[in-house]
């Protein structure tokens, strides 16, 4: 495990884009969004959590890991076709129409490999989406055209959740490969 800078491990499984995906998100959906209908997440957050564990007691994170290392699941695409707005968390995202079912494998072979290590986690069913804005009042009043995004998907993450001044910081802490014949191995990032 990395040093972390932070003082407490907030962590969370997810699909993090690389780098010409987040150019892509940003040209096709981001800035088609109307201005101050909420705030964005900055480009370089933008990713879909797989399991959200919260703040987990630096005595779980070798457990965690090990979980990550195990999970598996064949690589998949998904296509980001679909915006949505949540009142109670007051999230705007974008998701699939349609999600693989590899990616539902992806998440259930994560809560499994992560039953030894005796977290609380969230029982509620599994909704992809990438949140790109905050504190949205209210849905927008007119139609949102985005061109369609495809993500090939072919590997995950634990990321890192640290407070900083004015907000938060995401870390990418460990990257594993999805293979289609299962199995780990730590992918250099
Ligand atoms: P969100 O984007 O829908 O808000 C890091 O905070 C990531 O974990 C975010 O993507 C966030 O989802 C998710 N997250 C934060 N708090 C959560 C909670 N209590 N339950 C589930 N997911 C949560």
């Amino acid at each position: 495990m990395n040093a972390s800078p932070c003082a407490s491990r907030r962590l969370f499984f997810a699909l993090w884009p690389d780098e010409a995906l987040r150019e892509v998100l940003a040209a096709h959906v981001c800035r088609r969004l109307p201005r101050r209908l909420g705030r964005s997440v900055p480009t370089a957050h933008l990713h879909i959590t797989l399991l959200f564990l919260g703040n987990v007691p630096a005595t779980r994170v070798s457990c965690i890991e090990e979980a990550g290392a195990r999970a598996d699941a064949p690589p998949f695409e998904i296509v980001l076709d679909r915006l949505g707005y949540w009142p109670r968390p007051r999230v705007f995202w974008v998701g699939p129409s349609h999600s693989p079912a590899a990616l539902f494998q992806l998440v259930g072979s994560l809560r499994r490999a992560l039953e030894p290590c005796g977290l609380t986690l969230d029982g509620r069913p599994f909704q992809a989406h990438m949140t790109l804005l905050r504190k949205v009042a209210r849905p927008p009043a007119r139609k949102i055209d985005i061109t369609p995004v495809s993500w090939q998907v072919s590997d995950f993450a634990l990321v890192e959740s640290c407070p900083v001044e004015g907000g938060v910081r995401y870390r990418p802490l460990h990257v594993w490969p999805l293979a289609a014949a299962g199995g780990g191995g730590e992918a250099g990032r």
